[in-house]
């Protein structure tokens, strides 16, 4: 078998992460773990951690880090005879440096997007409250105005994603993320990528990965 390939996708809320990653899992057979995604199933399942994080997503903040780290190692442990592609995890340098302590990292892809862009997406995010499900008025609306998908309950919008919070909150990531970014940098294996839309930022993370992984990887990939 060829040999497993770790990567991580950074970027603030609305970067096109998510977007990215569902490609890259397609394309190359990584296995994409989204921790936004595995809270919103641990809130689902009134988990412990869920329960924990609840309160935080629905203000738009972050669950902390001894949340965070708890729930994510112990589900890369189940991961390791896959390659994998990390999405949203870590966010802050107290979690990247616990991942540093679990595994090596082949590749860190960075998506650097023009605030006013950010913007313009996010002010359209509305949210199911009770499972964290997200969705975008433009891009991927509910099927009903207003209400959830499954349930029919109303959707709200974060206080944090109305215009006038939202340049605060992502001058807050960046300065969250600054370390981070640069414990990749140093270690030689951040890739930034810097457009305002994903389709013109995709040909270049995929070229890139064309570049180190193995062609025959994706299919024996899928095969485990
Ligand atoms: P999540 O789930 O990680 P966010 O806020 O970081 O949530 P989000 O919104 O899921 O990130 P994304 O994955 O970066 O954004 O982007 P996406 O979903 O692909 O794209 C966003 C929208 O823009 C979509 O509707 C998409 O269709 C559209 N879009 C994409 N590309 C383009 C484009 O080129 N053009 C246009 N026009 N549109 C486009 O985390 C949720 C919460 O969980 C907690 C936090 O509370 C967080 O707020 N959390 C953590 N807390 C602490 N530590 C961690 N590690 C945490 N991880 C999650």
């Amino acid at each position: 078998m060829s040999k497993l390939f770790r990567a991580v996708i950074l970027g603030p809320p609305g970067s096109g992460k998510g977007t990215i990653s569902e490609r890259v899992a397609s394309i190359f057979g990584l296995q994409h773990l989204s921790s936004g995604d595995f809270l919103r199933q641990n809130i689902t399942a009134n988990t412990e951690a869920g329960i924990l994080a609840k309160a935080y997503i629905e203000k738009g903040a972050l669950v902390p880090d001894h949340v965070m780290t708890r729930l994510m190692l112990p589900r890369l442990e189940e991961m390791t005879r896959h390659s994998w592609l990390l999405d949203g995890f870590p966010r802050t340098l107290a979690q990247a440096e616990a991942l540093n302590s679990a595994c090596d990292l082949d590749v860190v892809i960075s998506l650097n997007i023009p605030l006013e862009t950010l913007k313009e997406r996010l002010r359209h995010r509305w949210i199911h409250p009770a499972s964290g499900r997200v969705y975008n008025m433009c891009f991927n609306p509910p099927r009903v105005q207003g209400v959830d998908d499954i349930t029919g309950e109303p959707l709200i919008q974060h206080e944090d994603d109305k215009p006038e919070a939202l340049v605060a909150r992502l001058r807050h990531y960046k300065d969250v993320a600054k370390p981070v970014i640069d414990l990749y940098r140093a270690k030689g294996i951040l890739h930034m990528f810097s457009d305002t839309e994903t389709d013109r930022i995709w040909p270049y993370v995929s070229s890139l990965l064309s570049a180190k992984i193995p062609t025959d990887h994706a299919d024996a990939q899928r095969a485990t």
